[in-house]
């Protein structure tokens, strides 16, 4: 489902992260920026070696940050790894969740990048209830694209299980977001 926020879309899709051809897709990494398991041992896998060499250059990332490497043998050109919070029941969950995407969207804007996917950062191996996490996925990326319309031009959320897809839909429908054009997805 496709739905237009300010000059850009917003795709919420079932499908795999590594697959993805937008011009970056974000990693759900751990703070050494290792290849591990779930969304980051399939990116690292995808991508080869090469990806987790240049990784081990950056330093590590900190819970809530985000750095940027090439994408190597994966479709995407670049892949921005950002460390979702571990879940704890505490305010600061949200908040850290948030500054995951408003910082991996704020490397596409620095580096002029059109097309990101995101996966549902958090909800897998660090415990965020799915759809407390895409309620604050959903308010994360569409207030970043009011503030900066058509920077990027497409966010895709790329949702592994069904119940994550539906978990998504119904944050951005609650949104109350136009839905866009059908092309695509
Ligand atoms: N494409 C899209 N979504 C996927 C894919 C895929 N190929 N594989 C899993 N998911 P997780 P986290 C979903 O655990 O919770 C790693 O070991 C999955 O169903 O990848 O942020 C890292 O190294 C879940 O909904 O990320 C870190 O140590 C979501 O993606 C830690 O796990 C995120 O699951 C990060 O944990």
């Amino acid at each position: 489902m496709r739905f237009s926020v300010a000059q850009a879309v917003v795709e919420v899709i079932r499908g795999d992260i590594t697959k993805q051809d937008t011009e970056a897709v974000v990693n759900a990494a751990n703070r050494r920026l290792a290849p591990g398991g779930g969304v980051a041992g399939a990116i690292h896998r995808a991508a080869g070696p090469e990806l987790w060499e240049e990784c081990k250059q950056l330093g590590g990332c900190e819970t809530g940050e985000a750095k940027i490497t090439k994408g190597y043998r994966l479709p995407a050109k670049y892949v921005i790894h950002t460390v979702g919070p571990v879940y704890s029941g505490s305010p600061q969950d949200a908040r850290l969740l948030a500054s995951c995407y408003q910082n991996s969207l704020r490397i596409c804007a620095d580096h002029h990048i059109r097309s990101v996917s995101f996966p549902a950062i958090s909800t897998g191996a660090f415990g965020y209830p799915l759809r407390e996490a895409a309620r604050v996925a959903a308010r994360a990326v569409v207030d970043h694209l009011r503030q900066h319309p058509g920077s990027p031009e497409l966010v895709r959320f790329v949702l592994f299980g069904e119940d994550a897809y539906q978990a998504f839909l119904t944050a951005f429908k609650q949104l109350g977001l136009s839905p866009a054009g059908n092309s695509g997805g």
